[in-house]
């Protein structure tokens, strides 16, 4: 029987829910930090612990198997996988954001703005379905403190708690996507036995949590 292959983030936000959930699955395997790929002592699979924007395309390329990624990374990536199950957690949403003292009311007031984002695909689509032309700027990181420096009128950036816009002086303006961790497989994969067993284990823990 082939081996398996998974690929989960190596460290981040979605590290530590990903290798609870598979432990819980009853996957045995040693965590270290140090290590790209952790065999599972008990079912044949390998777990791959990689950037997490390199995920969907592991996964698209048969590299993995499966995967644990946030959607907005699939979406900006723009791969194609297939959904297998949303997992819960991880959860987050992609805003537009202006500064508390912005003239912009309304998003068609966006036209002819900058937006700065590291999320330069899904806000162009975003933009393009409200028929609105803006000059996108990306950058790597650090996109709040953009419209301070006097570098963009707005961000289009990832909020949780809406702790990071608050203290930079911004307001959520509009709403791009919502997002959570899900699993994604490779269309047509061979292995598909296997992959049906792990599925359906996370679902029972997924429903154990309920
Ligand atoms: O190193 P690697 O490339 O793997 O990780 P990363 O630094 O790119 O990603 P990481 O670990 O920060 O996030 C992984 C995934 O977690 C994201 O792709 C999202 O799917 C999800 N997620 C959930 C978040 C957040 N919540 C979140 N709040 N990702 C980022 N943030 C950031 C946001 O960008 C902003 O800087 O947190 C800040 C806002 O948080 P609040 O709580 O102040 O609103
Ligand atoms: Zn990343």
């Amino acid at each position: 029987m082939k081996t398996l292959k998974i690929a989960i983030q190596k460290s981040g936000r979605l590290n530590e829910k990903s290798v609870e959930l598979l432990k819980n699955c009853g996957l045995n395997f040693e965590n270290y930090k140090s290590s790209l790929i952790s065999p599972v002592s008990n079912f044949p699979l390998e777990i791959l612990f990689l950037r997490d924007d390199d995920i969907p395309e592991y996964v698209q390329d048969g590299i993995a198997d499966l995967g644990i990624v946030g959607e907005n990374v699939i979406q900006e990536t723009e791969v194609e996988v297939a959904y297998l199950q949303k997992l819960g957690f991880g959860k987050c949403s992609l805003k537009i954001a202006i500064t508390n003292n912005s003239d912009i009311e309304d998003i068609k007031q966006l036209e002819g703005r900058s937006i700065a984002t590291t999320y330069p695909v899904i806000l162009d689509k975003f933009l393009k379905d409200n028929s609105i032309s803006a000059d996108i700027r990306t950058i790597s990181g650090s996109v709040e403190i953009s419209p301070g420096l006097g570098l963009s009128d707005a961000i289009c950036d990832l909020v949780s708690t809406g702790g990071t816009l608050k203290s930079n002086g911004l307001k959520p303006f509009a709403d791009v996507m919502s997002s959570e961790a899900v699993l994604i497989g490779r269309k047509g994969s061979e292995n598909e036995l296997l992959i049906q067993e792990l599925i359906q284990r996370v679902q029972s823990v997924l429903r154990a949590k309920e």
